[in-house]
């Protein structure tokens, strides 16, 4: 069984509702079994900054699908739910990126894990510390990663 952290964010329409869809899809995916939920936070936005509020949370799964099943199903959740790309970083209904997947370095032209801004974005790190503090990322860890950010910032709106 592989281990991988998921981030999903959502800054359009009803967002709570997208990212519950997410899950759900996850959730009922065969080969996929959410481990763990972080709670879901409300994040400025990061990158492109002229848009709406996100909201953000980060899933623990175990799953038999290699990383580029793993991102098919992570993309296939994002067309299901009528994302449509036009800005990068811009507005989305929904986003489902691949975080970490065990403790491999990915560097294709589809996947590149680690997720290359992860430890930049108080949206991931917080969320992933909270679910797993001691997890390793360029010889730190994820609690003392997230310890950078200003936790207060990130309004947290739910835990389930
Ligand atoms: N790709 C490569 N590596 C990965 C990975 N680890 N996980 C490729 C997922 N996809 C990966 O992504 C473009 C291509 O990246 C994919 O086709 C895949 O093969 P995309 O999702 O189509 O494009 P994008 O999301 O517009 O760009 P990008 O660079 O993925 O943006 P991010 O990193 O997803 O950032 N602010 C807040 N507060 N919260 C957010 O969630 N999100 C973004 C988007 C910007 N600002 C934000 C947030
Ligand atoms: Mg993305």
């Amino acid at each position: 069984m592989n281990k991988a952290y998921l981030g999903l964010g959502s800054n359009l329409g009803d967002k709570k509702r997208y990212l519950y869809d997410a899950i759900q899809y996850l959730n009922h995916h065969d080969q996929i079994t959410i481990i763990k939920l972080s709670s879901l936070y409300e994040t400025a936005p990061w990158g492109y900054t002229d848009q709406d509020i996100f909201m953000n949370l980060v899933v623990e799964v175990e799953t038999s699908l290699n990383s580029i099943e793993l991102l098919d199903i992570c993309q296939m959740i994002e067309n299901e739910l009528g994302r449509v790309r036009e800005i990068k970083w811009g507005p989305r209904v929904i986003d489902v990126d691949i975080l970490l997947y065990n403790e491999e370095e990915i560097n294709s032209d589809r996947l590149t894990v680690p997720h290359p801004y992860m430890i930049e974005r108080d949206f991931v790190m917080i969320p992933l510390a909270e679910i797993n503090p001691q997890l390793v990322i360029k010889g730190k860890t994820t609690k003392e990663w997230a310890q950078v950010f200003d936790e207060q910032a990130l309004k947290i709106i739910s835990n389930q």
